[in-house]
C-alpha cells in the first residue's frame, strides 16, 4: 500500500513561552514531519481547530499531495481564511514538506529549487527607555555581529505597551483574576504626539553617535493613522531607515498610498495578513518594499513560497516574521525559504529561551550577523514529545492598549 497519513499529533507546550507543534505520522515506520501551529495568545482555538477538524480529514491521505491537501484544507471545506485556521493549515503544511523532504533525502531549500545565497542575514530586536540607553543596545547587538537593528524606545508617559515602554520583545501578559479566570493586562497612556515626537528623535541620536554602517529599522505596530505614519516616514527620511514597519492597520491597504506619496522611507507590512490575497495591493502597487508575513499565520510554506514569487517581479523583497511566538519550525521554514528564493531582504530572529532546544531542537544556527539553515532532510527540526509533557500550557493573552482617556488603541 502507498504512503498514507495515520496520525496527526497536535502538541501544546510551554518551554519558556506557550506553542502548538504539529507532528504528522506516516504509514511508513519511523516516517513523521514537524510543523508549528503557533498563535500567541489564541493557542488553544488553534490546537482544538486542528484536533477537532483539521485532523480527521488529513488520516489517509497521501502526504505527497501538499498542494491539494493545502487546497482542499483551505477551499474545498468551504469557511476559509483568518488566524486561528489559517496557523492551523500552516502547521500541516510544514510537517508535510518536513516529510517530503526527509524522504527527498534533501534540506527544504534544496526542494524549493536550491540555494540563493549561503546564509540569511538576520536582525535583532534593541530596546530602551531612552536614546542613550538603545545607542547602548544597538552596540551590544553590533558586539554579536548583527548588522542589521530593530530599535524600539520608551514613549513618556506611555506604560508598557509593545516596544515603547523600554521593552523590546512582546510578551505574553496573564493575570489570573480571584475566580481563576484569565483577564489581559491593560497597558496605558499611549497617545500618538507623543510617540511622533520621540522616535525621530531616537534615530537622530543614532545615527549621529553610530554612523551610518548599522542598518536600523523600527516597527510602528499598526498603531498610526495614514497622516501621522505620513509624517513619521518623512521625519525619519534623513537617519536612512534600512525600513519603517507596520505603519498603519491591516484592514487599510488603500492607504499606505498617503505614506508611499510622503516619503523615500522604505516600508514593510504583513505580519497581521493571513494570505497572499492581502499581500496583493501593497506588491502590485508597490507600496511596500518588504513583505513580511509570518509563514505560521499564512498557511505556511506553500503559501509564502507563492507570495514571494508574486513579490519578485514588483521588486518587493522578503522579510519574514522571525519573533518568539512563533516556534523553531517556522524560524528554520523561514531561513530555507531566505536561502532559496531570489528576492531575500532579511530575517527577523531571536534566542529562544533555553528549554526549548530539548523541546524542539534543530532551529536555524546564527553566526556573525547571519541565520544557516539545516543541511538535514527536510526542516531539521524535530520534537520531543516526552520533554513537551515536562512544560504545560500556562493561558497567557496579549496586552490591551488603552489611551490616556481610557479608550482602546491598537496594540
Ligand atoms: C515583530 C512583531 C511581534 C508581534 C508579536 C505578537 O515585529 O516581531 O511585531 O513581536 O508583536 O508577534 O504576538
Ligand atoms: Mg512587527
Amino acid at each position: 500500500m502507498s504512503l498514507r497519513i495515520s496520525d496527526v499529533r497536535v502538541v501544546v507546550t510551554c518551554p519558556g513561552r506557550n506553542y502548538v507543534f504539529v507532528k504528522i505520522v506516516t504509514t511508513e515506520p519511523g516516517l513523521y514531519g514537524v510543523g508549528d501551529a503557533t498563535l500567541n495568545g489564541r493557542e488553544l482555538a488553534v490546537a482544538t481547530a486542528l484536533e477537532e477538524h483539521v485532523k480527521p480529514l488529513l488520516i489517509g491521505k497521501d502526504p505527497d499531495r501538499i498542494e491539494d491537501i493545502w487546497q482542499e484544507t483551505f477551499r474545498g471545506t468551504y469557511w476559509r481564511g483568518g488566524p486561528v485556521l489559517m496557523t492551523a493549515l500552516a502547521g500541516v503544511d510544514m510537517a508535510l514538506w518536513d516529510i517530503k523532504g526527509k524522504r527527498a533525502g534533501m534540506p527544504l531549500y534544496s526542494l524549493l529549487g536550491g540555494r540563493t545565497r549561503q546564509s540569511a542575514l538576520a536582525y535583532t530586536h534593541v530596546g530602551g527607555t531612552d536614546p542613550e540607553q538603545v545607542e547602548d543596545h544597538v552596540r551590544e547587538a553590533m558586539g554579536k555581529g548583527f548588522r542589521v537593528v530593530r530599535a524600539q524606545v520608551a514613549v513618556p508617559g506611555a506604560t508598557g505597551t509593545y516596544g515603547v515602554g523600554g521593552r523590546s520583545e512582546a510578551a505574553s501578559a496573564r493575570w489570573e483574576s480571584p475566580d481563576g479566570g484569565a483577564m489581559p493586562l491593560v497597558e496605558g497612556n499611549w497617545e500618538p504626539d507623543a510617540y511622533l515626537r520621540v522616535v525621530p528623535r531616537l534615530f537622530e541620536h543614532l545615527r549621529t553617535s553610530l554612523g551610518d554602517e548599522i542598518a536600523l529599522l523600527h516597527d510602528v505596530h499598526e498603531r498610526l493613522n495614514p497622516i501621522q505614519a505620513a509624517r513619521l516616514a518623512k521625519e525619519l527620511e534623513p537617519f536612512h531607515l534600512m525600513f519603517l514597519e507596520d505603519p498603519l492597520r491591516p484592514e487599510h491597504k488603500e492607504s499606505f498610498r498617503v505614506v508611499r506619496r510622503a516619503s523615500t522611507t522604505p516600508l514593510a507590512m504583513g505580519e497581521l495578513f493571513h494570505s497572499k490575497y492581502e499581500c496583493l495591493p501593497l506588491i502590485t502597487e508597490q507600496l511596500i518594499d518588504y513583505i513580511r508575513c509570518d509563514v505560521a499565520h499564512i498557511g505556511g510554506i506553500t503559501e509564502a513560497r507563492k507570495i514571494a514569487a508574486l513579490a519578485e517581479p514588483f521588486q518587493v523583497l522578503t522579510a519574514w516574521h522571525g519573533p518568539g511566538d512563533v516556534g523553531p519550525p517556522t524560524h528554520a521554514a523561514n531561513v530555507h525559504l531566505d536561502c532559496a528564493i531570489p528576492n531575500f531582504g532579511v530575517q527577523e530572529m531571536v534566542f529562544f529561551p533555553e528549554a526549548v532546544p530539548e523541546v524542539c531542537p534543530g532551529a536555524p544556527e546564527y553566526r556573525d550577523g547571519y541565520l544557516w539553515p539545516s543541511e538535514k532532510p527536510g526542516l531539521g527540526v524535530d520534537l520531543d514529545e516526552e520533554a513537551a509533557a515536562k512544560y504545560p500550557y500556562r493561558r497567557g493573552y496579549l496586552p490591551v492598549v488603552r489611551r490616556a482617556d481610557g479608550s482602546v488603541h491598537d496594540w
